[in-house]
């Protein structure tokens, strides 16, 4: 692949600086990238909350996305010439299960020759089992509000584990339940659209549940490398007083502590529960110990710092205030010295010796094919300089994945927010590598 920009852009890193095994992935999910309307995929809640007006940007959906139903083979070329080793992908529920409970043989076919085409290529499969696309049929039912969906959860693992768990080489079942919780049922700015404390602190639980379940599931089967993947923000207050502390510390609960907490200790944080207590599902302490599974590793999500101020009103009186780092086309601050530090919390209070995992870092930048992305290769070259400085304190950090092999449905924000290594025309469907893949490809061989 021809390279133009080499002199021009760089990473200061190398393959070798890492330790020997470390393992170098990047990432897509299966909504985000596939094309939704291919392949008989069911509906999803997020084909009926980009059909509301003034939901999703220009009312963009995932029905054409990527084509990587169709490309995929070339995709996978793609990360395979980039040197990568593994390739952290999901299945889509509703492409597999169209109504959440009956299988669609065509989806199952499609992943089992995904994962073949990554095997053929040396590259290792990484599969999320849920990356947001969840089958309407279920969202009608209510979705993650009700106990049923976990369970539901639970059978669809059971569907993939059975047909591709002898080849992948790790699973987590949710991708970032923070924001399939919170995100999408308290701030409603993610499918389904719900807000509200009551409706978010039963997803926060259902969901929670539903990694458990999941989890039990493809321990059973004896599935090799189970682990999960979720959120991490570096959170700090806006201003010194007590007020905003307060409030950071809530925001810090929900994103940062609610899950891990519940997985790796299986108890949920005091501080959090005092506002969901009155909205808890009945029973929610007996599943602590369904949630509570021994992982094998833990993903860490890490893109931003976030600044929290007291607001008046309910619980859990927080805001987002601005700051004035650099930032991203996402409007989110570049802030790499605060995933040096949220790794080596997330070890100290949660993970002990469980190996750590980047399972997504990345940025959105206003890339064209014909200019070359400086940003992101000065943004991975400090974030991967970061987890190297979390590696030489101790951390048991063994790979980094990069969000993401290509531009793809950046959900509520359509495809206008650019987070790929390689350059999507969204009208012809032609894949350009930016000068980013081509500085990484070169680190990896170094
Ligand atoms: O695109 C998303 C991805 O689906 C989940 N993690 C964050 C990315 C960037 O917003």
């Amino acid at each position: 692949m021809k390279d133009e920009h080499s002199a021009a852009s760089d990473l200061t890193i190398a393959r070798s600086d890492f330790p020997q095994d470390f393992l170098f992935s990047t990432a897509t999910s299966a909504y985000q990238i596939e094309g939704h309307s291919f392949g008989g995929a069911g509906r999803t809640h997020w084909d009926a909350f980009a059909a509301q007006p003034g939901k999703v940007d220009r009312g963009e959906d995932g029905a054409i996305a990527c084509d990587h139903f169709h490309r995929w083979p070339e995709d996978l070329d793609l990360i395979r010439d980039c040197g990568l080793d593994a390739y952290r992908f999901s299945t889509s529920w509703a492409r597999i299960m169209p109504d959440g409970v009956n299988v669609n043989p065509e989806g199952l076919d499609f992943y089992d020759k995904l994962v073949d085409g990554m095997l053929e290529r040396g590259i290792r499969p990484m599969a999320t089992l849920y990356h947001w696309e969840l089958p309407e049929t279920l969202s009608q039912q209510g979705g993650w509000l009700t106990g049923d969906v976990p369970r539901r959860f639970a059978d669809f693992t059971v569907v993939v584990a059975n047909r591709l768990g002898d080849r992948l080489y790790s699973v987590a079942p949710v991708n970032e339940p923070w924001c399939v919780s919170w995100l999408s049922h308290y701030a409603g700015y993610h499918a389904p659209g719900l807000t509200g404390v009551a409706n978010a602190a039963k997803a926060m639980h259902h969901v929670a549940l539903a990694h458990g379940l999941s989890a039990t599931v493809l321990r059973d089967k004896g599935i090799a490398n189970v682990g999960a993947a979720s959120n991490f923000e570096y959170v700090l207050p806006a201003t010194d007083s007590a007020a905003d502390q307060k409030a950071a510390q809530l925001y810090d609960g929900l994103v940062n502590r609610w899950f891990a907490q519940a997985m790796f200790k299986g108890s949920y944080p005091e501080d959090i529960l005092e506002g969901f207590l009155p909205h808890m599902p009945k029973g929610w302490q007996d599943d602590l110990s369904i949630i509570h599974q021994k992982l094998d590793w833990f993903g860490v999500n890490y893109y931003t710092c976030k600044r929290i101020h007291a607001t008046d009103g309910v619980w859990p009186y927080g805001g987002e205030v601005s700051g004035d780092l650099p930032k991203t086309d996402m409007g989110w601050e570049i802030y790499p010295e605060g995933l040096t530090a949220l790794l080596k919390r997330v070890a100290s209070d949660f993970t002990d010796d469980t190996p750590l995992f980047i399972t997504e870092n990345g940025l959105a930048n206003p890339d064209t094919p014909s200019r070359p992305d400086l940003e992101r290769i000065d943004f991975y070259d400090k974030h991967l300089k970061a987890c190297l400085a979390a590696i030489e304190t101790g951390v048991p950090l063994v790979g980094y994945t990069a969000w993401s092999l290509m531009d793809n449905y950046e959900w509520t924000l359509g495809y206008d927010k650019r987070f790929g290594l390689v350059h999507v025309d969204f009208e012809t469907q032609s894949r350009t590598p930016k000068a980013s893949y081509h500085a990484l490809a070169r680190a990896l061989a170094r």
